[in-house]
């Protein structure tokens, strides 16, 4: 297999911490982690390698003040793509943005300042948002005479709907703060650290059984993609082999000596 520290990255930075939660960073504050097209080959390689090296779970942060200001505008002026290069650079986003949502193990980001473009397409690609009072959210493509091509048009859309990504897309409406939470852009909204936040949600995520993280953060999104019919036989089958787990047996046998944790309300 290969490891990670045979693979340099330089855009991007990860340490193995506590628990086999990975600390992801986008390392590109000077340019405001601005995704260029060598990050996104980061993103491919290391989103490969990390849940077969053990990671039971992935908090993706950022280095400086924003989370990410989207697709690396400059290179993309200098290298004055045709249509068929950057249709082949999108195919990229999405294998990179792919392997986050379908990892099989839980993607937590820890959202700050700028949240834009493809720094939300990055986002939505994870399993949890942290958002703190300071993060914004936008898809200013349009005023950049752009349009999205990391996968918005599925996982944006799919957040806050398709008329709300609409109207992000053609006036450059920024969500922040509560709103951000109703309309879907972010499930959580801290006043302090996003980061120590989502730690601690990873921290709860992995002492779930790998199996039933790996079906969580994974069949869910590829079951979406299914009929309704074809989405329930493979919900089925997916649930004999993670409901009869061995790792499942002791925690039932638990519930059933009543010496279980209830699901109560603190
Ligand atoms: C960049 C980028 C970038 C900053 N590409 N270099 N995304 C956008 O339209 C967002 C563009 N960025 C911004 O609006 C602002 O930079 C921020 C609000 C994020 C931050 O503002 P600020 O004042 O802190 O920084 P700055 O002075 O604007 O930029 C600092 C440096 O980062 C500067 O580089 P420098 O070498 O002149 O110091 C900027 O050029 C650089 N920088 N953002 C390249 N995006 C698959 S399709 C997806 C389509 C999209 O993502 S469209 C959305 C693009």
């Amino acid at each position: 297999m290969i490891k990670i520290e045979q693979k340099p990255l330089v855009n991007l930075d990860v340490e193995m911490g506590e628990d086999n939660i990975a600390i992801v960073s986008l390392n590109r504050p000077a340019k405001r982690n601005a995704l260029d097209a060598a990050t996104i080959e980061e993103f491919v390689t290391l989103f490969s390698i990390l849940p077969r090296e053990g990671a039971q779970a992935v908090v993706l942060r950022s280095n400086g003040d924003h989370f990410c200001a989207g697709l690396d505008l400059v290179e993309h002026f200098n290298e004055d793509r045709s249509a068929a290069d950057f249709m082949h650079l999108c195919m990229r986003w999405h294998e990179a943005f792919n392997k986050i949502e379908y990892s099989g193990i839980p993607v937590i980001a820890a959202l700050k300042g700028a949240v834009v473009g493809g720094g939300l397409e990055l986002a939505s690609s994870a399993h949890i948002r942290v958002a703190d009072l300071g993060t914004y959210f936008a898809l200013p493509e349009g005023q950049r005479g752009l349009f999205t091509g990391g996968g918005a048009t599925i996982r944006v859309a799919d957040l806050v709907g398709k008329s709300r990504m609409i109207d992000m897309m053609l006036t450059g409406r920024i969500y922040k703060g509560q709103e951000a939470v109703d309309v879907g852009l972010c499930q959580y909204l801290v006043e302090d650290s996003a980061e120590d936040k989502a730690m601690e949600l990873a921290r709860a995520a992995v002492k779930n059984p790998p199996l039933s993280n790996f079906a969580i953060c994974s069949a869910i999104s590829h079951f979406q993609n299914m009929s309704p019919l074809d989405a329930s036989y493979a919900e089925a089958v997916m649930a004999g082999i993670v409901n009869t787990q061995p790792a499942s047996r002791a925690r039932l046998e638990a519930f059933a000596n009543k010496t279980a944790a209830r699901v109560r309300p603190d």
